[in-house]
């Protein structure tokens, strides 16, 4: 029987993995990790066990993963690109000071380690189209370097001390229940709560900008899928690109404008968020991610906008 701590479990992916891990599992297995003043709320606080688990205090984790018999970690505690960007050194902090607690508690304890890194890992130096699995990494962002370094710290940890780490480099990831805070790509889930309160939407990334996007619910199979695939197949661990769709601005709006025909969208581009998108990816290649643990996404542009439309419109009473 698996025994799970989420760490960050009330953060945008957290808050879902935790469930989708909770319905699959069992309520009981799961304890959503939380930080001080980041309590969980309603259905996932009420559906199964949660615990105190700041990632930069490791006595903390260490007495979760005892209490609770813990063997798999998903550590998702992080601060994503923008805001990472305006306070490096607590990016550092969290990302990887904070793995680091983790990977020694899981090493004295015998846990799995789920870590994600980003498309956010690669810079202007990698090739942008089809990047491929094994690249130049030389990002720019603090969030990019510190995704770079907590990929070689869980392999390091594995190779060394046979600690079982894994991960995916997500690509921006879309959701119509917790909003991201502070992201790249956050963008591409604004648009959506725009388009559904009838308001126009103020783009911040100039059109012709391609990023690498994921639906929630391909996100949480793939980082699932990843924990419980055979180790024998996984030639790599720390991290598998996982795409899904690639667009820019004007592509998800006209998806959303075929159904919603009366949006409107203009630009306003964000400087800072501009120069970290054209450092990342267009387009990833995630041939090793399909090959080794069989990776395969069920949402395209077109059926994450339907879904995403229905979904927002029921939340905001439209
Ligand atoms: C961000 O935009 O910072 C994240 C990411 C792609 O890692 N969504």
């Amino acid at each position: 029987m698996k025994n799970i701590l989420v760490i960050g479990a009330t953060g945008q992916i957290g808050s879902e993995l935790t469930m989708e891990l909770r319905d699959r599992y069992g309520n009981s297995q799961v304890i959503a990790g939380y930080i001080k003043g980041s309590e969980p709320k309603g259905v996932l606080k009420e559906s199964g066990p949660s615990a105190l688990a700041d990632v930069t205090d490791a006595d903390a984790i260490a007495k979760v993963v005892r209490d609770y018999h813990i063997d798999t970690i998903y550590n998702l505690a992080a601060l994503l690109s923008v805001v990472a960007e305006r306070n490096p050194r607590l990016a550092w902090k969290i990302g990887v000071d904070g793995l680091w607690n983790v990977l020694e508690v899981a090493r004295e304890h015998h846990c799995s380690v789920f870590t994600p890194s980003s498309i956010g890992s690669f810079g202007l130096s990698t090739p942008h189209v089809m990047t491929p699995q094994d690249t130049i990494q030389r990002p720019g962002t603090i969030y990019g370097v510190s995704k770079v370094t907590t990929e070689l710290l869980s392999d390091y940890y594995f190779m060394k001390y046979g600690v079982d780490t894994r991960s995916v480099r997500y690509p921006g990831i879309i959701s119509y229940v917790t909003p991201p805070g502070g992201g790249t790509t956050d963008y591409a889930v604004d648009i959506y709560y725009y388009a559904v309160r009838g308001e126009k939407f103020i783009c911040p990334i100039k059109e012709g900008t391609l990023m690498d996007m994921i639906y929630m619910p391909d996100a949480l199979h793939a980082s699932i899928m990843l924990m419980e695939a055979d180790p024998a197949k996984l030639v790599h661990r720390n991290a598998f690109n996982l795409a899904s769709m690639s667009f820019a601005p004007e592509t998800i709006y006209e998806a959303i404008k075929k159904q919603m025909p009366q949006f409107e969208m203009e630009y306003q581009v964000d400087p800072l968020k501009q120069h970290i998108a054209e450092s990342w990816p267009d387009c990833m290649d995630d041939s090793c991610a399909r090959m080794e643990w069989g990776w395969q996404p069920k949402y395209d542009l077109e059926a994450m906008t339907t879904d995403m439309l229905e979904k927002l419109k029921i939340k905001l009473n439209k």
